[in-house]
């Protein structure tokens, strides 16, 4: 595992790439609950039945509750040392550099990353179920009335607007998808690093990703609380706590994290 054994130091005088992937595990250390743990909290429903367009149609209600109280709970918490040591890794390696995040809690940003691809969404946009209305900024809560387009009702329809969320059975973002491919293929001839964080590899497509960044020739890593679902596809797997190990793995000191 050259480009990681020898730390940061390795991957900035190569030129490497460093393709990093994120998930709730990131966040946990923020006192945001993952999927795993909170799977059964929210409402006793499973995240897959809140999560999905057949729930909103089913129960738009209960969705807006369940993303209502997230939204409220994201904006009372803070990123940690995981999220801000991503965030001085992409000051050294800028371009070089991507954050691909299957979290929609907006702390990555907050923690100052701006080349961050939030693959399932975010909790703080809105966009509309039915129009191709823009989606847009809204950290608004809405328990019990539920949110319309004004769009369609200018032109004499009724529909609701959701969360620009990713739900299980959508697709992803193709722009997305492209972008992360286009940054996994460029300049075939430097090192890259692809390294998993807080993730239990269950979710698809992402989970794939390393499995691309492998056949790519990457050198693969996992940092992960427990053993994730697709760990035998990484090279490394260092079991570790996100806020500790990212600062240590990229030497970044706590004088650096603000
Ligand atoms: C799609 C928004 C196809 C919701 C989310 C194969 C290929 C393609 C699709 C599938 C496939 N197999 C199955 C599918 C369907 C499905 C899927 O993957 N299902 C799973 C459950 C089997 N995939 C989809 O539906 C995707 N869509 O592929 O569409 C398609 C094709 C044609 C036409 C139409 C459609 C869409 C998936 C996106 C779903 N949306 N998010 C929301 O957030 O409200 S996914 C959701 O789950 C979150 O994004 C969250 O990130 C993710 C859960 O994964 P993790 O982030 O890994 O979180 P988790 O809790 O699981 O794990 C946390 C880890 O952290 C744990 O391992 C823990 O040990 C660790 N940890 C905890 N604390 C720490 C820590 N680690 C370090 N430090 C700590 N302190």
């Amino acid at each position: 595992m050259e480009g990681l054994n020898g730390g940061m130091g390795t991957l900035l005088e190569e030129g490497a790439r460093l393709l990093v992937l994120t998930g709730a595990g990131v966040s946990a250390e923020s006192g945001l609950a993952t999927f795993r743990d909170s799977n059964g909290l929210w409402e006793q429903h499973r995240v897959e039945d809140v999560a999905s367009p057949e729930g909103f149609l089913r129960d738009p209600v209960l969705v807006w509750k369940f993303y209502s109280l997230r939204r409220d709970q994201a904006k009372t918490v803070a990123p940690n040392p995981g999220h801000l040591a991503l965030a001085e890794v992409e000051k050294r390696l800028g371009d070089r550099f991507l954050l691909v995040t299957q979290n929609v809690d907006g702390l990555h940003q907050r923690a100052g990353s701006e080349r961050v691809i939030e693959i399932h969404g975010s909790l703080f946009r809105t966009k509309c179920s039915s129009c191709d209305l823009e989606p847009y900024d809204d950290h608004a809560t809405y328990f019990g009335t539920l949110p319309r387009c004004h769009d369609c009702e200018r032109r004499g329809r009724k529909a609701l607007l959701r969360p620009d969320i990713v739900w299980f059975g959508e697709m992803l973002d193709p722009r997305h998808l492209q972008a992360i491919d286009s940054f996994m293929r460029r300049d075939p001839g430097s090192p890259f690093v692809f390294i998993a964080v807080g993730t239990s590899g269950a979710v698809w497509p992402a989970a794939g990703l390393v499995n691309l960044a492998r056949s790519l020739g990457a050198s693969t890593l996992l940092v992960n609380a427990e053993p994730a679902e697709n760990t035998a596809r990484f090279h490394q797997f260092i079991q570790a706590k996100s806020a500790e190990a990212l600062p240590a793995l990229f030497g970044v000191s706590a004088s650096a994290i603000r």
